[in-house]
């Protein structure tokens, strides 16, 4: 087919917030360790940078609820696709700022990184995906 059906769509969406959130993951394992990894963590900091910019190409149009595909993605990306864009600019700028961090090395510079880097998934979470069941 030309065109990938929302089916399609919302599974590879699932696909890479999976892969993004392992990345993530591995920085908050390693630095959770008696001293951080830091090539680990630089691999997985520049994983969470490309994916950071590739993600606005995981909710194309049709790809919400209205398609009838189950998906915890509300409608708001696509109706505020202002605001969307402004919290995934966000989110990637805080996933450079890791990036950065990631260079140094620094256990409690990375750690505070990090966790700024969570909230911007979670202030995401909060406004355009339904909670867990
Ligand atoms: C994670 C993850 C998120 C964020 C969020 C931080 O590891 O999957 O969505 O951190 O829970 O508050």
């Amino acid at each position: 087919p030309l065109f990938a059906a929302p089916t399609d769509d919302v599974r590879n969406r699932i696909d890479r917030f999976r892969e993004l959130g392992a990345s993530f993951k591995t920085v908050n394992d390693s630095l959770r360790g008696s001293e951080p990894q830091t090539v680990l963590i630089q691999m997985a900091a520049r994983q969470i940078v490309n994916a950071s910019r590739d993600l606005p190409n995981w909710f194309p149009k049709g790809s919400g609820p209205e398609s009838g595909a189950k998906t915890k993605t509300k409608p708001l990306v696509w109706t505020q696709a202002a605001k969307f864009k402004s919290a995934q600019i966000t989110f990637a700028n805080q996933a450079a700022a890791l990036q950065r961090a990631a260079q140094t090395g620094n256990g409690p510079i990375l750690q505070g990184e990090a966790r700024k880097l969570g909230a911007t998934c979670k202030g995401c979470h909060d406004t355009f995906r339904e909670p867990r069941d």
